[in-house]
Order: C-alpha cells, then structure tokens, then sequence
C-alpha cells in the first residue's frame, strides 16, 4: 500500500549503517541513526496508546532538545498532527492556542508544567506530558515502557503534519496547516537544488519550533542521512568551534551579524565548510559584503514562510549562476511566482507588486479559518503573501517591503496589533502604536508610542513589566514613547510612517 507519510520518506534517508552518528549534541550526548529509528518508535506507540482521534494535535511548548525533536518525527510516524509552540510564549498566548488548536496532547518543560496543565486540563486537553532538556520527564518515562518498532501510519500527500502559527494581521494568530505533501515536496527540492550530499555536517543552532531550524535544516539532513552538530541554543562562539568539522550552516540574518563579531571566524576556520544558508528575513547587504571578505564565502539568501516552507532560492552550484545580494534568488524549481498590481496583473520585470505564489509546497489554508482563508488566496489558487517585491529580467527576485504590517526581529515575526492590543489593555493607556526601527543586531526592533488616559501617569519601564507576563519576551518594546497623541491623516488612521521615520535613527548610528 502507498504511504505519503513524511516519517518514511526521511526515514529512507538514513543510512545503510544505521550505528553511524546523525546527532551529535552540544550536552555530549551522540545519537546514531538506530537510536532515531527506536526512540521515534517507542515515542510513537506512546501516541498511539492514547487512542486519539485521527488528527489530533500534539502541542508541545518545550526547550530545544534532540528529544523535542524525536517527538516531532514520532508525531509524524503515528499519523498525528505536530503543533510547535515558541517556548518563550506566556500564559495568554498559550490560552490562545489551545482553545483554538484543541489538542489532544500536550508536551511542556517540567517547569512550565503548573501552569500550562491547569490551562490544559481546563479546556479538555486528555493528556499533559513533560520534556525536559536533560532526557527527564513524563514523555520519555512513559515511551520508555513502549515496544521499540512501530509500523508508520499510512497517510495520504495531503493529510495534515503540521500547524504552524502565524500572526495575524487583527492581532490573533492563524494555524497554516502544511500537509506530508506540502512539507515533502519542498524537502525534495531543497535536497537537489543544495546539493545535499552524505557527507554534509550540519550545524543546527536554530530553534525547531518554526519552519526553518525544524523543516529546512532537520528534513535536509535527516532525508541525506547526514551528520547534525547540535546546538541547544545560539551561541556564537560555540558555532565557531564547529566550523571546522562541518559543511553547512544556517541562519538568521543576526545570527551571521553576531557571528562577524568573533575574532576566530576565519577563512582558515570555514575550510571545510560548502554553504552559509541566510533567510527569514532582510539580509543586509553589508553583512552580505562583510561574510565574503571575513570567511571567502558567498551567502546564500533564500525566502520563505510558515504558510509555504521555501519559495525563492539564490543558486548553490555554479552551473546554476550566481550568488546576488540584496536578491533572493529564483523561484525554486516547481513554485510558481508572479508579482501583482493590486488589481492582481502580473508586472513586468523591473516594477514593484505584490508577491504571490503556487505550488505542491503551498499550505492548504488556516485552521478553522474559511475567511481568512478564502481572503489570503486569489480566486485563481495564488496565494497572497504579504510580502512586496520586483523580479529581474532573468526571474531573480528582490523583496523591497511588507504590504502586511509585520516586524521582523532577529527573525521572529511580532505582529503590532497583537502587541498594541496587549498595551490598550493597561491601566492608564488610551491607545498605542507599535512599530519596527531599523536595529543593527536584530535589524528591526519593537518599539511602542503609547497615549495616556487623561490625568494618566505612564511610565515606561512598568509598561513594559506589565506586558512581559502576558506575551513573549521578544514581543516586547525594546523603547516605549509616552506621547499626547498620535500623528493621524485626514481619514483618522494613525500614520505609523511618520513615527517609522521619526525612530529611524533610534538604534543606528549615521
Ligand atoms: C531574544 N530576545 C529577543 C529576540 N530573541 N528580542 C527581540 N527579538 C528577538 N529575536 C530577547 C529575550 O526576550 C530576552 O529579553 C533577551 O533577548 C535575551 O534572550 P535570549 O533567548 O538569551 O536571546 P538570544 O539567545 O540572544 O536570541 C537571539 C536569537 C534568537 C537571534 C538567537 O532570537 C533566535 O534564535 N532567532 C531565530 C528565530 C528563527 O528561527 N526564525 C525563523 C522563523 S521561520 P529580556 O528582556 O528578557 O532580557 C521563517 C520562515 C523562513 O521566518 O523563511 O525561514
Ligand atoms: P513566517 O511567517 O515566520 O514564516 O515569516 C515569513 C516572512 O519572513 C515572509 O513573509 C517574509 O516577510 C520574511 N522573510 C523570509 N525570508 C526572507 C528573506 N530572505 N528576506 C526578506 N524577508 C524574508
């Protein structure tokens, strides 16, 4: 019988010699393919103890480990649904997803555990597990009881993977729901279009709670069957270490920043190494400059998003042409790209639109969304998404701006309704505005101009203490601006690209 499962697809990959190291992680622990191949399955019978509806949703808001990621590929394995929560999300966001996604599991840190299954508990979720970073916990206790094969549920191409949380334009976040399919097909291209070879070493210093360090990073090297260098956390020193025993890197663009601030990344030190992979958000061209000059190599910038994993690559081989900066390369092999006035007519080479895009990578909608669904695709099948830009004459693209109104910090996305909607809800705000200003290690950073209630004291240290309870870290303003008003246009719409231009300056020297 066919099986689109994702978990047999990757799994294939392995090697032959399955007592071979795939992960070596930074807490000194070496796990060989075999010890992926049982682990996934005792994890995977586990889940299919629980006798779960077919997909369920197993939400997991956890500390980066080489086990979050074991769960992950036994979700797949069982045939049941991976929702990857950001770990540094608070009680409210948290509130927000498990009403929304209702899963049937929830895997969390122990030290989380209090909190997060009381709110679980509370809306019907049956089973709470824990995961710790240092292999304790619920989770792997229980699994440890589980036979140690597991014949992979049979899937269709298009039955749901993954839900990936996006931000949504009013504030609330949106599920994209990526199907086996969806997230193999890109996988698949990626493989050939980067040349992915037995031999490559990776160093995974992402977190794998969103599309890049999970999908683009974990399915290229576990379908290559090569080698993960395994960082917990970014660290950059600790990157540097290992380049001379690997071939590939990912990153953020504020990764390669502070990367370029460590004396020994040298030439001599990337000898081995055959990629940097940038992406996620605004390369700019001077970190793009400075990388070749300090390390020989030319970055490699790539574009995509949780609704449709990679869309645009700059080439890997030479054959394929070459590296510009600045661009994000071609549409990669199968994705369709088009850029759009906005009465929704192709432009040609040269003039800025909208981006959309098709293809077997495209998600198939939001969860539970029809609306906001049905507003994100065009009547034809593209989707809309949200980015503008203009190709050249040869395909190549450049993104020169956002329609939709989204800050891009050090590669996570922080949408400034939600934070807006957050700060109204303080005592003494009449109303707010949240904007991106150009910063130089994260490249855009939060700030907030905030409007006292009448005879309101707003101070912003304790704005921002408030909020740090209610949302992510990164989510808050790195400076709060205490104003009588907001600049407004005739229509009463707050004019964020006054206050963008007034803040322009704020982190960046001249
Ligand atoms: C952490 N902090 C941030 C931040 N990350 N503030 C703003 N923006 C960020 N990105 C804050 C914390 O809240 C904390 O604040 C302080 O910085 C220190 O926290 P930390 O955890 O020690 O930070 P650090 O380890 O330095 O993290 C920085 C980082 C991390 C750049 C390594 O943000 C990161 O890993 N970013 C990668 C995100 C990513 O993978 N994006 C891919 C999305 S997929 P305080 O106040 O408590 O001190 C996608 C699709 C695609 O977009 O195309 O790939
Ligand atoms: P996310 O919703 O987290 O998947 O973020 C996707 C968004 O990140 C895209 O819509 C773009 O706005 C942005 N993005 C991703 N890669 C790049 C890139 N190379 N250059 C500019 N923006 C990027």
């Amino acid at each position: 019988m066919d099986n689109d499962n994702l978990f047999v697809a990757l799994r294939a990959g392995f090697p032959a010699a399955m007592e071979g190291v795939a992960i070596e992680a930074d807490n000194g622990l070496v796990y060989t393919w075999r010890d992926i191949e049982r682990a996934t399955a005792m994890i995977a019978n586990l889940l299919a103890s629980l006798e779960l509806p077919p997909g369920a949703r197993v939400a997991v808001h956890t500390d980066k480990s080489v086990e979050t990621l074991l769960l992950y590929l036994a979700t797949l394995r069982a045939g049941l649904v991976y929702l990857p929560l950001n770990n540094a999300y608070q009680q409210a966001e948290l509130e927000y997803f498990i009403d929304n996604a209702e899963p049937g599991v929830v895997v969390c840190s122990g030290r989380n555990f209090p909190w997060i299954s009381k709110l679980a508990f509370r809306r019907g979720v049956g089973h709470v597990f824990t995961l710790n970073d240092d292999r304790s916990g619920t989770l792997l206790d229980r699994a440890a009881q589980q036979g140690d094969r597991h014949e992979a549920a049979v899937v269709r191409a298009d039955q749901l993977a993954a839900i990936l949380y996006t931000s949504g334009t009013t504030g609330r976040s949106k599920g994209a729901m990526l199907s086996h399919g969806n997230l193999l097909s890109n996988a698949r291209t990626l493989q050939t279009y980067w040349d992915w070879r037995a031999d490559d070493v990776l160093i995974h210093a992402l977190p794998i709670f969103h599309v890049h360090g999970l999908f683009v990073a974990c399915h290229g090297a576990l379908l290559n069957g090569s080698r993960m260098l395994w960082l917990s956390r970014f660290e950059a020193r600790a990157v540097v270490e290992r380049l001379p025993r690997a071939t590939l890197f990912m990153g953020v663009p504020t990764l390669y920043v502070r990367l370029l601030q460590e004396a020994a990344l040298t030439r001599e030190a990337c000898a081995r190494m055959r990629l940097f992979i940038s992406g996620s958000a605004p390369l700019r061209l001077e970190t793009f400059h400075e990388w070749q000059a300090r390390t020989g190599h030319v970055l490699l910038e790539r574009y995509g998003m949780s609704e449709t994993v990679m869309l645009t690559s700059n080439p890997c081989r030479p054959e394929d042409g070459e590296r510009v900066g600045g661009t994000v390369g071609r549409p990669l092999p199968g994705v369709a790209l088009r850029v759009v006035d906005d009465g929704g007519v192709s432009q040609p080479a040269g003039e800025v639109g909208n981006i959309e895009v098709r293809g077997p990578n495209v998600f198939s909608g939001y969860w539970r969304m029809p609306e906001k669904t049905a507003e994100e695709f065009t009547a034809d099948g593209w989707f809309r998404t949200g980015d503008v830009g203009r190709l050249d004459e040869r395909g190549g693209l450049t993104i020169v701006g956002r329609s939709k109104d989204l800050i891009i910090s050090g590669g996570y996305n922080v949408y400034p309704a939600e934070v807006e909607g957050y700060l109204n809800e303080l005592p003494g705000v009449a109303e707010s505005a949240v904007i991106g200003a150009p910063h130089p290690d994260l490249g855009e950073a939060v700030v907030a101009v905030v409007v006292p209630r009448p005879a309101a004291e707003l101070d912003a240290g304790s704005l921002v203490a408030q909020l740090r309870t209610r949302i992510a870290g990164f989510k808050l303003p790195k400076r709060v601006f205490v104003v009588d008003e907001l600049p407004r246009n005739a229509m009463g719409k707050v004019q964020k690209n006054l206050l963008r231009q007034q803040h322009a300056r704020l982190f960046v020297g001249d």
